[in-house]
């Protein structure tokens, strides 16, 4: 976009055509090895819920297979999931995460 002002001198912009940061979903996946203690661990370290929040998360989890963690831009979303899945091999658990967008 070029705007002439009135003094003679001439201002370039690009084009405002931001849209808003696609967002993205945060989950864990069940499975049958991961201790629930771990998991609530997981959820109150890198998603900032509170004991019983984690709680009803992880529980959700282990009851329909899968759960919302949070929602958050990508790199942030994904830079959640490789420090949740780092943490847990290191620990040797099975535990799954992944992001969907929103
Ligand atoms: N199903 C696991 C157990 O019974 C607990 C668990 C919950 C594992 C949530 C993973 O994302 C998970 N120990």
């Amino acid at each position: 976009m070029v705007t002439k002002h009135e003094d003679g001198t001439v201002a370039t912009r690009q084009e405002q055509k931001l849209k808003p940061p696609s967002m993205f979903q945060v989950f864990l996946l069940n499975d049958d090895y991961t201790p629930m203690e771990f998991v609530v661990a997981i959820l109150q370290e890198y998603f900032n819920k509170d004991r019983e929040a984690a709680t009803q998360i992880m529980l959700k989890v282990h009851r329909d297979g899968k759960g919302m963690c949070g929602v958050y831009p990508k790199d942030i979303a994904s830079t959640k999931v490789e420090l949740v899945l780092t943490h847990a091999r290191k620990a040797g658990h099975p535990l799954q995460c992944m992001m969907e967008e929103a």
